[in-house]
């Protein structure tokens, strides 16, 4: 598995605006927002995709999850709502190649996406 942009930013090789770090999840602004509020949630572990995730990761994953939720709540996101996503691969556009969870708020999404 080859290194991204990503495992750049959680080593602070190249700088981002991050938000939120704990163990085992870093999270920082999107560098192009497609939202008033866009921060991509990534683990530290450099998994590549969410198809290359594995049991062993189920718990890293639920922490994904669950920090990206504790977020949206303590920045008062919660009650208005807001949209996660994880792109998998070249049909779900994915474009880094380092498993992350786009966290969009701060405007009404729409469904289907594009
Ligand atoms: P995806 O298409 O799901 O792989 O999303 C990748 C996102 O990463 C995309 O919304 C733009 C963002 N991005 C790409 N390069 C950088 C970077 O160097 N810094 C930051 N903060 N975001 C980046």
């Amino acid at each position: 598995m080859g290194d991204t942009i990503f495992g750049k930013i959680i080593r602070r090789e190249i700088p981002a605006d991050i938000v939120y770090e704990d163990d085992d999840v870093l999270a920082f602004r999107d560098l192009n927002p497609q939202a008033p509020v866009h921060v991509l949630f990534v683990p530290k572990k450099p998994i590549a995709t969410l198809d290359g995730a594995t049991a062993a990761d189920a718990e890293l994953l639920g922490k994904l999850l669950l920090a990206a939720a504790a977020y949206a709540r303590r920045e008062g996101l919660a009650d208005q709502g807001y949209r996660t996503v994880i792109n998998c691969n070249e049909h779900g556009g994915q474009t880094v190649f380092h498993l992350h969870l786009h966290l969009l708020a701060g405007r009404q999404m729409h469904w289907p996406p594009g």
